[in-house]
């Protein structure tokens, strides 16, 4: 049967830890400037601005090296909190298109939008609109990759880098593919690269020559894979390790609502929005209960959950009217959302356990 196509996003933040720092001390900007351990410490380079890579600046290059080449870079120690935040916030914004997301990294991963129906299902538009998102909310900005497979779609959001995309097309893969170093394959590195060079190969149009009973032959089983990935067949899944614990949605009202039965006209409205989040959902999750947050015109904020509650307009209404009696001034912020059971949670112990 034939598998139906998909389509991928490899998101990748330009020069990260980098443009996080220039984001929080804007008079960086334009400067060569590195984020690594001090050169009198042995420290290492771990980024760099695109203004230091001119001098040659690259990563885990030794910072006294660095300092070589460029005299005038600008050395700063890494703030690893920092980064985790800005990583958690590009991965909000991902949740909003899908929950197939695969980080490869904190500031780098694999989107699965096959299923996504926002921008009418465009994955150039839906990437488009998530670089802008993460732009306007981080500060920094992300280059993005396009195509029906993981492997492409990682090499194709270097190609516009820094931000800017690239798609490929399904039928742009084999033009896209044939002049394409045999480097850029997944697994090729000096040595494996060398050894194809003897035998005449520098593209995957060199590659494509061979057939794949000759290329496992000359390489093994890792003939094989090169030359699938030569002709662009790329079937890995998006691989998401990572499973909601809840769903929610909220609203910051222009006006505040005055009193608790603006509050509870409101409901309906939110409650359309999570059930569109929660049909997203995969199967393996259940509802384990409900609850709600208001924020308050003096921006106290209360959170009410009970055990038992489902998101249904009578349990919603029961929360309302309790969080409202924490604070019974106008309310600037409602929020609903459910607790979810992961029913794949423990599954690998169960295994254990059963013959
Ligand atoms: P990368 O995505 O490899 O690079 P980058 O985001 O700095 O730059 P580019 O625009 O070329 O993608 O790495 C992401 C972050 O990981 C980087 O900002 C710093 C950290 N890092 C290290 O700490 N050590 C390393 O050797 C590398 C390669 C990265």
């Amino acid at each position: 049967m034939k598998q139906a196509q998909r389509k991928i996003i490899h998101i990748d933040a330009d020069c990260f830890y980098a443009a996080v720092e220039i984001r929080d001390n804007p008079k960086l900007k334009g400067l060569p400037i590195a984020v690594g351990g001090s050169a009198t410490r042995r420290g290492v380079i771990a980024t760099a601005s695109y203004e230091a890579r001119k001098f040659g600046v690259r990563s885990a290059m030794a910072s006294a090296t660095a300092l070589k080449r460029c005299p005038n870079l600008i050395l700063i120690p890494g703030r690893m909190s920092v980064y985790h935040e800005a990583s958690r916030q590009m991965r909000d914004i991902f949740t909003d298109y899908t929950d197939l997301i695969e980080p490869l990294s904190l500031d780098e991963a694999f989107l699965d939008v096959s299923h996504c129906k926002q921008c009418k299902g465009s994955a150039t538009l839906i990437a488009q609109q998530i670089r802008q998102r993460i732009a306007a909310t981080v500060g920094i900005t992300v280059s993005a990759g396009i195509a029906p497979n993981k492997f492409i779609a990682k090499i194709a959001s270097d190609w516009n880098k820094p931000n800017g995309q690239y798609v490929v097309t399904p039928e742009q893969i084999n033009a896209f593919m044939a002049d394409l170093p045999v480097r850029h394959i997944w697994g090729v590195g000096k040595v494996t690269a060398a050894r194809l060079e003897k035998q005449g190969i520098k593209t995957c149009a060199d590659v494509r020559n061979f057939d794949i009973f000759q290329f496992v032959q000359l390489f093994g089983q890792f003939g094989e894979h090169i030359h699938k990935l030569a002709h662009g067949i790329d079937n890995r899944p998006v691989v998401s390790e990572w499973r909601r614990k809840s769903v929610s949605v909220e609203n910051t009202y222009e006006q505040d609502l005055p009193d608790l039965r603006s509050c509870i006209e409101q409901l309906p409205a939110l409650l359309e929005s999570l059930q569109k989040r929660m049909a997203r959902l995969d199967d393996d999750y259940r509802i384990q209960n409900c609850f709600i947050k208001m924020k308050f015109h003096d921006f106290s904020q209360t959170t009410v959950e009970r055990q038992n509650t489902s998101a249904v307009l009578a349990d919603l209404t029961m929360l309302c009217d309790e969080a409202w009696q924490r604070g019974r001034i106008p309310v600037r912020l409602l929020g609903i959302g459910v607790k979810l059971h992961d029913l794949t949670e423990g599954s690998g112990q169960l295994e254990l356990f059963t013959c």
